[in-house]
């Protein structure tokens, strides 16, 4: 079952249909102690519309953090480009050190839904889409569902020295996760596909896939570190990482339209603007 957010309130969608749920706001849902069987309770008994409007980033107060360096490209393309600077040893030790890399990502009210823009810096030479399955995990720490996140990144300023990682990871408009939640009480299985396309005056500039399972760690690994020393009353999102590294010669330019894909869950697209 999908959920959404939009302006109009909370739908689930069952067989290409959308149920509203009444009166309660997405905080209150996705923090439901039996979330798929509130859902499906939703599905039993609302009247079902066939499309919805204004779809939102699928956030209340859920701040995002995300993970680094789970997947081979991500490790050796930090690598390189960390070299220069000295500091490529230690995206080789976090990748097979037992604690992951997280960092703080977004605050709730500056996620970017689908169909809304992404930004460059301006003062970046290097900028790239990061494709990340991004997980929703609720108060209690327990993984609820799944959404596609996008991890924007100057590579030319983290790669300048890894300690310029804040400024390279978090501006306005570095973060978008949508169009919705699958909510399931499984794990996405390991061969889900995840695109990355990257459109410039309507023609394909870069395209990219890669599988869950080419990461590293389990998801399940990934959110126990993060709920470790933080608490989250209302839950959290956390990205884990990208594994779909663009060639250096390519930097996302304003205008284009970065679309990515995880299949069971559906298609994330933003325009890149550079406006601040
Ligand atoms: O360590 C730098 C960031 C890594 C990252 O965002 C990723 O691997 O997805
Ligand atoms: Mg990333």
């Amino acid at each position: 079952m999908k959920l959404y957010n939009t302006s109009w309130g909370c739908y689930v969608e069952e067989g290409a249909r959308y149920y509203p749920i009444a009166g309660e706001r997405w905080d209150a849902v996705v923090n439901r102690q039996d979330l798929k069987g509130f859902l499906a309770s939703v599905i039993g008994s609302a009247q079902s519309v066939e499309e919805i409007k204004d779809i939102l980033a699928p956030v209340g107060c859920q701040d995002v953090w995300a993970a680094g360096v789970t997947y081979f490209s991500s490790k050796r393309a930090r690598m390189a480009e960390a070299k220069d600077a000295g500091g490529g040893d230690f995206y080789d030790r976090v990748y097979s050190a037992a604690r992951p890399e997280l960092f703080f990502k977004s605050t709730a009210p500056h996620v970017a839904g689908t169909g809304s823009e992404v930004r460059i810096r301006r003062d970046a030479s290097w900028s790239v889409p990061e494709p990340e399955l991004t997980v929703l995990a609720n108060g209690l720490g327990e993984i609820v569902g799944y959404t596609v996140g996008n991890d924007m990144s100057s590579r030319d300023i983290e790669g300048e020295n890894p300690l310029y990682l804040p400024q390279a990871k978090v501006y306005d408009g570095s973060c978008a996760l949508g169009p919705c939640v699958l909510v399931t009480g499984e794990a996405l299985a390991p061969e889900t596909p995840i695109r990355l396309e990257v459109l410039r005056g309507g023609q394909v500039e870069f395209a990219g896939e890669t599988q869950l399972s080419a990461m590293k760690r389990p998801v399940t690994e990934l959110v126990e570190y993060l709920f470790r020393e933080n608490s989250f009353p209302l839950g959290v999102y956390l990205m884990t990482g990208t594994g779909i590294v663009p060639p250096d010669a390519f930097t996302l330019a304003v205008g284009d339209r970065v679309r990515i894909t995880i299949d069971p869950i559906g298609t994330l697209e933003n325009t890149v603007s550079k406006a601040g």
